[in-house]
């Protein structure tokens, strides 16, 4: 079975200059990357689709403002067990809790900016990586 994953490398990570490390530490780790693309520009819509079950959250004013902020890196990772494998690489959704050693432990933080800013998005879960890759690749 060859699993994949939606990774985004968040506008604050491709700021910050953390889309190779992000990158290697999933190559590394042994997942083989099938896809990668950078989208700038106008990102609404995209998003309204991608954060579907989020749009009607208190929060997603302010994540949306935050995720419009700067070009965006989609990239497809695959493997067995990829979902599971790659979700833990990443960390806790809260950067300041995230483990050190996740990517979200060691590159995040509360910056107080409205909006819980940690660095990368990760599918979480096979029907989840199917309709995010279809959003973000199509
Ligand atoms: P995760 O799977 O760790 O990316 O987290 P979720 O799918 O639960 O949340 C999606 C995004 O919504 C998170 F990256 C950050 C944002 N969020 C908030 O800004 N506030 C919240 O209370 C929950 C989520």
């Amino acid at each position: 079975m060859n699993e994949k994953i939606l990774l985004l490398i968040k506008p604050d990570g491709v700021r910050r200059g953390l889309t190779g490390d992000v990158l290697s530490r999933i190559e590394h780790k042994g997942y083989i990357l099938e896809n990668l693309r950078m989208h700038a520009g106008d990102l609404s819509g995209l998003l309204d689709e991608h954060y579907a079950e989020h749009i009607d959250k208190p929060f997603y004013p302010g994540l949306k403002k935050y995720m419009t902020s700067g070009p965006i890196v989609a990239a497809v990772f695959s493997g067995a067990r990829v979902i599971e494998g790659v979700r833990s690489l990443v960390g806790a959704t809260d950067p300041t809790v995230a483990a050190p050693g996740t990517i979200r432990g060691d590159f995040g933080r509360d910056w107080c900016s409205g909006a819980l800013e940690n660095i990368v998005h990760a599918s979480d879960s096979v029907q989840s990586a199917e309709r995010e890759i279809k959003i973000w690749f199509s």
